[in-house]
């Protein structure tokens, strides 16, 4: 049986949860407290050696780790994972601007506010990140304006991988009210056959 190690909250580790469930992959859940040092200890160090949800242990007991990489190792032989080149080198453009350009702004200034406190280094930066956060998602906004999914015309993981912290943007202080080509994209995830919230764990 696959082990997901994995954190309630974390907007990384409901990627994982929730391509689970799209596919109807059975699997057992061990939370982490990933706020309070539990990725950090030897024990789990040996599941991801960089110390962070969601961490995978398969049937045959080999780890993974990464979120995007899991959703890749699951979605691989489905719908979620369109198999020509030019749309995978499209699946992996998305999955790293979601790491670099977007989790990195709207997540951490959620897990700021819902993890708090902060420290003043860190309050000093919250303009740019939200800055830098409003700027991807107006890249996410011009690209579906015209599309209703990122990639290929259907839901791929690329659209999960950008689902999870942009749904719960508010929770960092992000509004989307002028972003309505995202607001109807997000309701279009939220009617997947088999879709689970990110409260759902
Ligand atoms: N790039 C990683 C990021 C994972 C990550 O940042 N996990 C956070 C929770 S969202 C964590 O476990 N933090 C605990 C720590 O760094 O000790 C991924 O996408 O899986």
């Amino acid at each position: 049986m696959l082990t997901l190690y994995d954190n309630a909250d974390s907007g990384n580790a409901y990627k994982v949860r929730l391509i689970l469930a799209l596919l109807d992959i059975p699997y057992k859940r061990v939370e982490v407290d990933s706020v309070h040092g539990e990725t950090r200890t030897p024990a789990f160090l040996r599941r991801n050696p960089n110390g962070k949800v969601p961490a995978v242990e398969l049937a045959d007991g080999t780890h993974l780790w990464e979120s995007n990489a899991l959703l890749w190792y699951f979605a691989e032989g489905t719908a979620f994972l369109p198999d020509s080149r030019m749309e995978h080198a499209e699946l992996l453009q998305w999955m790293f601007f979601e790491q670099y350009s977007h989790e990195t702004k709207v997540g951490v200034l959620r897990a700021w506010a819902r993890h708090g406190p902060i420290t003043d280094e860190q309050r000093r930066q919250i303009p740019t990140l939200e800055k830098e956060g409003y700027r991807a998602l107006g890249v996410m906004e011009a690209h579906l304006d015209q599309r209703d999914f990122f990639v290929a015309g259907v839901p791929t993981i690329a659209d999960l991988a950008l689902y999870a912290y942009t749904h719960v943007s508010h929770q960092g202080g992000f509004d989307l009210s002028d972003y309505p080509a995202i607001r109807g994209w997000l309701d279009r995830i939220a009617a997947l056959p088999g879709y689970v919230a990110i409260t759902d764990a």
